[in-house]
Parts: C-alpha cells; structure tokens; sequence
C-alpha cells in the first residue's frame, strides 16, 4: 500500500516536472509522435532529394537555423518574408534553402494540418544537412512554436566576420553558449561557402595598411588572391574549409590551426588562448584532451536550439512559413 502510494507520488512529481518544463518553455524528444508521426520522413526525404541536386543547399540550411535562432530566438522568424524582416537584413547574404522549408512544410501540412512549426522542421532540416555531409546526427528535441514577429534590426545579436573574439564570446554568452559552444558551432563552417565580399578585405589593404592580414598563411595568401582578384567580382564564393567544403569534417579546424581561416573571424579563434585550445582539441592536435568535434557539435546544436524558445501558447503554427496565419 505504502509502496504503490510512493510510486503514485513519484508518477505525479515526475508528471509535474514535465508540465513544469514545458511551461518554461522547453522543448523535448518526440513531441510530434503522436500528432504528427510522419513529420521527420518528409522533412529528411524533402532535404536529401534538394540535396541531390544541390549539396550547397545543406550549408544554407545550417546557416539559416543559426541565424534563427539568434535573432529573437528559434521561432523561425527568419522564414518569413516581407519589407522589414531578418531575411532583407545585410547579414543575409545569400541565405539559402528557404524553398527545402517551403516543399516540406507544404508536405507535412498535408499529412496533419496545422501541427507542426516552422521552427522545428527547420531545426530538423539543419540536422539532416549534417547528416548528409557526413556529420553525426542527433535526436533534435522539438516543440517550438512560430513566432509573430520579424526584424532586420534583429541581426544585430548576430557575430560580424570582423568581430574580435571578445565579441564572438559576448555575443554566444548572450544566448547561453558558452565558449565550447561558441568554438564548436563555428565548426558548421566545415561547410558551405563565403563571398568575397564578406573577406577580400584581408587580402590586399587589411586596416589601410596596403598590407595583406598578417594572419594569413603566407602559402595561402595567393591561393585566396587568385579566387578574389583585387577589384573582381565580390559575389564570387570561396569555401570556408578549403579542400573539403562538401564534407562535414575537422579539416576546418586544421585549416583555422594553420592560418587558412577565410574569414577575419575564424582566423582570431586563434587569437585567444581558450578559443585557440578548443580548436586544437577539435582538430585532433595537442592541447588538452581530444574532443570528438562531431559529437560536440550535436550538443551545441541542442543547446542553440534552445534559444529564447516559444512553447506552450505563446506563438502559433504557422500555415506557411513564409507569412504569419
Ligand atoms: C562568430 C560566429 C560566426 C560568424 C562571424 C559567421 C560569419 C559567416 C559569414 C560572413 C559567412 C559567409 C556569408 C556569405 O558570404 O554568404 C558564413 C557562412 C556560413 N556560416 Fe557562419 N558565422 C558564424 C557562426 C556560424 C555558426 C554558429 C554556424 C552554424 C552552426 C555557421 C554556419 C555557416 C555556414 C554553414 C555557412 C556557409 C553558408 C553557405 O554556404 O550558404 N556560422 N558565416
Ligand atoms: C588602403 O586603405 C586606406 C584606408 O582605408 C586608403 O586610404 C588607401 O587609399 C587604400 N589603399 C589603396 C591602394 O587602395
Ligand atoms: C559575379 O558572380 C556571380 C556569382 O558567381 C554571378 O552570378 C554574376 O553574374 C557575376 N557578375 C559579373 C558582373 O560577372
Ligand atoms: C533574400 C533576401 O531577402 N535578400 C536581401 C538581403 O538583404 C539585402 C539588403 O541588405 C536585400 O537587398 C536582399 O533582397
């Protein structure tokens, strides 16, 4: 008697952590099991068939939850379009894949009307991209709901590729990433591409100086210049992890550790002693103990899914992703 009223009480304390949790706007394993149990085929099957046709889309798609989920937190407010929003902001650049969201939204809206976010399908393709460039996939805890609002102003929260490291850490501190986190999460750019715009700065006159940043490899200098010819087309894209821009890998930090970082802010995680030291872990070189980059990858990812989360009433499912209902 005693012991079946324990383990009723335990039942109910446990009942009322999770409605605890999900009130602070949590998000967890499964969410959509029994509303939705197809909504993770259709969004891996719509991401790997874009992928096919196009591998830089898993680049843009990891980029783009990033982006969400630092500004005004993960609630795809970046999806939405009109004058005004995230997407119209500078810092946009060449954000792909919103038509992969679209395609698996229309899909799943089909499957079960008005159940899952934007937010979370989002999240979930920036997992799959991973996947399909060879990272280690994760379970992504959903629950997300869409928020209402969208701001160009917003991209302020996001780094700048000149930012000193003192502001890459505030900016990720900011958002309860710490500077694993930070170190970690910038490994995404193990793949995909940048302009010359956002770079070319470094190469012939970096501060004015007519000098080239003295923190390029002098063996990588001219490769860089021959992609970004001084007063050539800015739109021109370089990968960001030279030699292995398909491939989700630690040659980006082997890259960073040997000052072929391409943009500012990659080659400054050498700058600093505790950034400097998770990306030689990460590579593999000495430093302290190795950590599987990968791996702690996934739980950065689960961490910056977390961001200023909306759950419970507050926001809404969107119809589509690119308009509020
Ligand atoms: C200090 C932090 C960061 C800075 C300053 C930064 C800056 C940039 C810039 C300037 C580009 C090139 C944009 C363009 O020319 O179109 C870029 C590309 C990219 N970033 Fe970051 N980023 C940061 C962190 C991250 C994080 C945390 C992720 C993901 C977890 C990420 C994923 C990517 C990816 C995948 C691309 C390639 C996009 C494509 O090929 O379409 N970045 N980033
Ligand atoms: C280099 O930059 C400085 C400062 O922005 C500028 O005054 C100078 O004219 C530039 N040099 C060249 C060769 O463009
Ligand atoms: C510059 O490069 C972009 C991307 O490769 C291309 O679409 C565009 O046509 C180029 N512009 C010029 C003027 O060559
Ligand atoms: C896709 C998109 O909306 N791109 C916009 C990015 O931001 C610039 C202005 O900085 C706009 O001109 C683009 O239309």
């Amino acid at each position: 008697m005693v012991s079946s009223f324990n383990k009723m009480h335990i039942l109910l304390c446990l009942l009322l952590a999770t409605l605890t949790t999900t009130a602070q706007g949590q998000t967890r394993i499964g969410f959509y099991d029994i509303t939705c149990p197809t909504f993770q085929t259709i969004v891996r099957a719509t991401v790997q068939s874009s992928f096919r046709t196009n591998p830089a889309v898993a680049a843009g798609l990891l980029r783009m939850f990033f982006h969400d989920c630092f500004v005004l937190g993960c609630d795809a407010s970046i999806l939405l379009s009109g004058p005004s929003t995230e997407r119209t902001a500078p810092p946009n650049l060449s954000l792909v894949g919103f038509e992969v969201i679209d395609a698996a939204k229309t899909q799943i809206e089909s499957a079960c009307p008005g159940v899952v976010s934007c937010a979370d399908i989002l999240a979930l393709a920036a997992r799959d991209a991973v996947v399909l460039t060879g990272g280690i996939g994760w379970q992504v805890p959903t629950g997300r709901r869409d928020g209402l609002v969208s701001q160009a102003s917003g991209t302020v929260d996001l780094p700048a590729f000149n930012d000193p490291i003192s502001v890459q850490i505030s900016k990720f501190a900011d958002k309860n990433l710490n500077t694993q986190d930070l170190v970690a999460l910038v490994g995404g750019h193990t793949i995909g591409t940048a302009a010359c715009a956002v770079f070319s700065y470094r190469l012939y006159n970096f501060s004015g100086t007519n000098q080239p940043d003295p923190d390029i490899n002098p063996a990588f200098l001219p490769q860089l210049r021959a992609l970004c010819p001084n007063g050539g087309n800015v739109s021109t894209r370089v990968a960001l992890d030279t030699g292995s821009v398909n491939r989700f890998d630690t040659s980006y930090f082997v890259n960073v550790r040997n000052g072929r970082g391409v943009l500012e802010s990659d080659a400054k995680l050498l700058s600093n002693p505790t950034t400097r030291t998770f990306v030689q872990r990460f590579s593999g070189a000495v430093g302290g103990p190795a950590l599987r980059f990968t791996n702690e990858f996934a739980r950065s990812m689960v961490k910056l899914g977390n961001t200023e989360l909306k759950t419970g009433s507050r926001g809404e499912i969107r119809r589509v992703c690119s308009a509020i209902n």
